[in-house]
């Protein structure tokens, strides 16, 4: 097997809905079914206030590495047919509450954007709820064009966030 075409993908675990600790859990091992994918390291689970406009319950977050040979566009689709298994809601308010969100944070050292996906999330610098959980799994990481995880986790403080 070709070692060089393992991709490093980072991906945020959300829910706010229906036993959120719950949700992660499953959708963290529902991630390991992944074709062509291997689950390197999930993250600590995270208690964090909602951001955003919407008042919501608190969300508990996470982060999941893997090691993919899917191509991006498969990673991406892949990720939204998980969500749908795992009974994400298709009609949610933007920045609402979810029973189940994957947000995909990182794919490799690709950039990436248009209507449906950017990589690397634009979210990533500004969230604690994503920087402390990608921290567990992966503090050396350099975001492309953004720096090192553990630096960024440091800079962006705690407020709201607590390990669950
Ligand atoms: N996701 C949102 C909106 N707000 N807040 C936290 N703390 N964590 C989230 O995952 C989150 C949020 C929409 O995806
Ligand atoms: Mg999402
Ligand atoms: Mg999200």
């Amino acid at each position: 097997m070709d070692v060089t075409s393992w991709v490093p993908a980072y991906v945020g675990v959300g829910s706010n809905l229906h036993d959120p600790p719950e949700q992660v859990r499953a959708a963290m091992a529902q991630l390991a079914t992944l074709p062509r994918s291997r689950v390197m390291r999930c993250s600590g689970l995270y208690l964090s206030a909602p951001l955003g406009p919407v008042s919501q319950p608190d969300f508990v977050n996470a982060v999941a590495a893997l090691l993919t040979q899917l191509t991006l566009a498969e990673f991406f689709a892949a990720l939204r047919a998980l969500e749908t298994r795992l009974g994400r809601e298709p009609t949610r308010q933007r920045w609402g509450p979810r029973r189940i969100d994957l947000d995909l944070l990182i794919f490799g050292s690709q950039r990436h954007a248009d209507s449906q996906l950017t990589v690397p999330h634009p979210g990533i610098v500004a969230r604690n709820f994503v920087l402390y959980p990608l921290a567990d799994v992966a503090p050396e990481l350099e975001v492309p064009e953004l720096g090192r995880v553990s630096q960024l986790r440091d800079h962006v403080g705690a407020q709201g966030i607590s390990r669950l």
